[in-house]
């Protein structure tokens, strides 16, 4: 097996992108690329003796990329990835008593200075094959199954939820990890549980969950609401657990911009459309008749004004500065 198929790779670029000239990832001196993310790029440390990729180590390296409306933006975000991977880190902190996690080091000498402050050393794991999304709040997804079955993922809601609406309780809904190219379809619990055990499946329902709730106590003392997230997690067989059973441990980034919807507490209001925390400078600007750009148009957007550039850096950065109570350097 390929080292790329050996591995769990997040949603393919959309089409649109995968056809347009992809800059090359950095080459990085000690380390072989095996995957492009939308936004993050996944490399191997090569073993000094061998000469060959290692198999028990992975270096996730978050880009200045970002994506919207399904696009990967010709524009970076200065910082970007710096503030998401000391953000996950962090959380990563926060969450250690509920789950371990794959992290080795995010520091030299096992991060490379090339890649300093954006990049962390993996426990290369056997991922568990489903998306586990956790969602406290209706939106997105959620909110058009809800509206079509009056549940989502097999979870019976009640009735008279708007886009926005605060759950009963925060609900497991995953999904399969779709080939590229393709949508994730959602799954229901028991088709979890089939494919993956059930003693696995109930273990990331509950985890899955956990994360969300102990996410949202923290965010909420700052003004931010957690709608939902997206967490991975990987089977570690070099760890038994007390019953010999390899220990399931928190993989990839959790709790960022990227994989969760961050919403302003302060805007937030049922039956619309919430602000993005992150994104919604942005999505102004694209949508707006000053970026010339038509999203019906399937054309890529434009690439962004030094100004929206710079008021997304700064969200970004006050959302790590808010929920760490840390500055950022
Ligand atoms: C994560 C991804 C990308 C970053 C595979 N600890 C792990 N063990 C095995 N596989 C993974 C991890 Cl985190 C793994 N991804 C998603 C893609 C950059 C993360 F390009 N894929």
């Amino acid at each position: 097996m390929s080292p790329e198929s050996a591995l769990s790779p997040e949603s393919a670029p959309s089409p649109e992108n995968a056809l347009s000239p992809e800059s090359a990832p950095a080459e990085l001196p000690g380390f072989v690329h095996v995957y492009s993310g939308k936004v993050r790029e996944l490399y191997a440390p090569v073993d000094r003796s061998t000469g060959e990729a290692t198999q028990d180590a992975l270096l996730l390296v978050a880009t200045d990329r970002m994506s919207a409306y399904d696009f990967i933006l010709d524009s970076d975000i200065p910082d970007k990835g710096k503030v998401l991977t000391q953000l996950s880190l962090w959380w990563f902190d926060q969450l250690a008593d509920i789950i371990p996690n794959h992290v080795i080091s995010s520091q030299a000498p096992e991060v490379p200075d090339a890649v300093a402050g954006r990049a962390v050393l993996v426990r290369r794991l056997d991922m568990v094959p489903v998306e586990c999304i956790g969602r406290a709040y209706l939106t997105g997804s959620g909110l058009a199954e809800y509206r079509e079955t009056s549940s989502v993922c097999g979870v019976p809601l009640p009735a008279g939820l708007q886009d926005g609406s605060l759950l009963p309780a925060p609900i497991f809904t995953p999904t399969s990890k779709a080939p590229i190219g393709q949508h994730d379809q959602p799954m229901t619990y028991d088709e979890v549980a089939a494919q993956i055990g059930e003693p696995i499946a109930s273990r990331v329902r509950d985890l899955t969950i956990a994360i969300l709730r102990r996410g949202n106590e923290i965010a909420a003392e700052r003004g931010i609401l957690l709608a939902d997230t997206k967490v991975e997690f990987g089977l570690d067989a070099s760890r038994p657990d007390a019953s010999g059973n390899p220990a399931i441990v928190l993989a990839d980034e959790v709790l960022t911009p990227d994989s969760s919807r961050f919403w302003p507490a302060a805007s937030w209001q049922p039956g619309r459309a919430q602000e993005s925390y992150d994104k919604q400078f942005v999505r102004d600007w694209l949508t707006s008749p000053a970026s010339g750009w038509d999203r019906s148009s399937g054309e890529a957007p434009p690439a962004l004004p030094d100004h929206i550039v710079e008021a997304t850096r700064s969200k970004y950065i006050e959302a790590f500065e808010a929920l760490t109570g840390r500055t950022f350097a």
